[in-house]
């Protein structure tokens, strides 16, 4: 068990849940980086999921308290939380599914109030832990389970309504990015949890 997932994660939920080879495992252990580096202990950190393979994966790893919500509604339950907690760093890990179709609403509402959570959404680009079907952010002409002869609609970035509410800030990175790159994206989040 590396050194990072030993002080913040619960033994019982490791390893990783997800299938070999995938990014989410990465990055929850890139994000445990960033925490790390931010000196935050255990009980500064709430996590809060949603569903899908992002939601299995992280779903109670985290070693402090954690919540999991309905498919699109952790950002829901981060602001009730945020009002009744606001000293505490609020991260909430989603997939595309939950921050750019069934919770759009909720990320656009976050932004508008700068609500100060941390929103981690893990892009794969369709709804996959459901077979593969394609989501608002499915490239355009991409064939996937539900769109046999190519997605025929135009793809969403929701990083986009998330920058348009100043100060709220949004970055984004993949997991085949270069070190720099992805400490660059860290580091903008970082600052923006403080
Ligand atoms: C309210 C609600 N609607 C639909 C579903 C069915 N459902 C489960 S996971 C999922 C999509 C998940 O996609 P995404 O959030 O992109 O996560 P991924 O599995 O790709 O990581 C859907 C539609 C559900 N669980 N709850
Ligand atoms: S099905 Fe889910 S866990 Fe498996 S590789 Fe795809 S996103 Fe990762």
């Amino acid at each position: 068990m590396n050194k990072l997932a030993k002080k913040y994660l619960r033994p019982s939920q490791i390893p990783t849940k997800a299938c070999h080879g995938c990014g989410i495992g990465m990055i929850e252990n890139w994000l445990l980086q960033a925490i790390d580096e931010l000196s935050l202990e255990q009980e500064d950190v709430v996590f809060g999921t949603g569903i899908g393979c992002v939601g299995r994966q992280t779903f109670a790893t985290w070693g402090g308290d954690n919540f999991g919500a309905t498919h699109g509604r952790a950002l829901a339950v981060a602001t009730g939380l945020k009002i009744a907690q606001p000293d505490r760093t609020i991260v909430c890990i989603v997939g595309d599914g939950d921050a750019a179709a069934i919770g759009t609403s909720h990320l656009v509402h976050a932004a508008r109030r700068n609500l100060g959570v941390v929103v981690i959404c893990e892009d794969n680009m369709g709804y996959e832990s459901t077979g593969g079907q394609f989501s608002p952010t499915t490239p355009a002409g991409y064939v996937m389970n539900s769109s046999p002869y190519g997605m025929v609609e135009p793809d969403f970035d929701p990083c986009d309504i998330v920058r348009r509410r100043s100060p709220t800030t949004a970055s984004r990175s993949s997991t085949s990015a270069s070190r720099a790159t992805r400490t660059s994206a860290r580091t903008r989040s970082a600052r923006a949890t403080r």
